[in-house]
């Protein structure tokens, strides 16, 4: 299956995808998204329509070349930590191997990070006996810096789970922050040489507001809720994700991986579905960022279409917003 992708229209029409984490691997764009079930489940704030079950990886040569479904790489049933949904995953290159980070629940219903490992961008990827440790909640996004250091971002509230692990323990009915306090920030850990494990404890980042004053909880215009992304322009760390409730795209920058962070502004308004999740990736002299609606299925929240844009910066480093309906 190919087809030539244009902006703002969905990369693959032949199954549902979503959260697209884009790389260029071997002179190629990489995409490593969610693959969404049809399904007549229930749909709650759980996410328990989001039943995910394995992942495919799709390329391609460039922006005007056929998107190639590399079919599928990983299946829940040969990962023996986890039991369902598979959510929004992320791929690195190291020690020259491609790893994939993928959310899953374990066997008690909570949600783990997993690894995987292959020696090609296109799969298929072994996965590691066990979780990550110490790994929970989803959206993991790995960030490699230009001195190597690998750092894993990761964290989603409500059916990700991240409310319940403010004591560092699983609470299963712990509640987020009081409306007035510093909402809850992605975490972010930074990872063994092998990749396989954390190195570093998972530290909650700080997102400020323009005052210097740390975001509420109240604040869901630009509160992180879930779809960590970290890249770096111009010697700055800019740190992305998505608002949640109220469906944003939003950037904050800073200039150190582990926070804190400047909230900036909006990249994305909201699109066609309840979720919004990208990355953004440079590939030869230009940025794009890739994204998800739910176009392709008429806006049924959980059947998505991944889509990219180009993005481009100001002079200031600011990111100009894109309009996901362009003329
Ligand atoms: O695709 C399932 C979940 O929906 C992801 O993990 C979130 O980021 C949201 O896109």
């Amino acid at each position: 299956m190919s087809e030539v992708p244009k902006p703002h229209q969905p990369l693959v029409t032949h199954i549902y995808t979503a959260d697209p984490s884009a790389h260029v691997f071997e002179d190629r764009i990489y995409i490593y998204p969610s693959h969404d079930l049809d399904h007549d489940g229930p749909v709650n704030d759980n996410g328990d329509q989001y039943k995910m079950e394995d992942y495919h990886v799709l390329s391609m040569a460039d922006l005007n070349s056929p998107v190639v479904d590399h079919g599928e790489v990983l299946h829940v049933k040969d990962v023996p930590w986890a039991s369902s949904q598979m959510w929004a995953p992320d791929a690195a290159y190291k020690n020259g191997k491609y790893y994939l980070f993928f959310p899953a629940r374990d066997h008690d219903g909570i949600f783990r990070i997993g690894v995987a490992t292959s020696s090609s961008p296109q799969g298929p990827f072994q996965p590691e006996e066990q979780y990550i440790p110490g790994s929970f909640s989803i959206d993991p996004a790995v960030f490699i810096d230009e001195d190597d250091e690998a750092y894993m971002l990761f964290g989603g509230l409500w059916g990700g789970q991240l409310e319940k692990w403010q004591t560092g323990s699983y609470v299963e009915d712990a509640e987020g922050p009081a409306p007035d306090a510093p909402a809850l920030g992605p975490r972010i850990a930074k990872l063994s040489e092998d990749m396989l494990t954390m190195s570093t404890e998972a530290l909650e980042i700080v997102i400020l507001d323009q005052e210097g004053k740390p975001l509420t909880a109240s604040n869901e215009e630009c509160r992180y809720f879930e779809g960590p992304w970290m890249h770096k322009y111009n010697g700055k760390y800019y740190l992305s994700y998505s608002t949640g409730t109220t469906h944003k795209l939003v950037y904050a920058t800073g200039d150190n991986p582990m926070g804190p962070f400047t909230f900036q502004g909006t990249i994305l308004p909201p699109v066609l579905g309840w979720t919004t999740h990208h990355s953004i990736v440079q590939f030869e002299d230009k940025w794009y960022l890739f994204y998800h609606d739910c176009s392709l299925s008429g806006g049924v929240d959980y059947k998505r279409c991944v889509k990219f844009a180009e993005l481009t910066y100001n002079s200031d480093g600011t990111i100009r917003m894109i309009d996901p309906c362009p003329e």
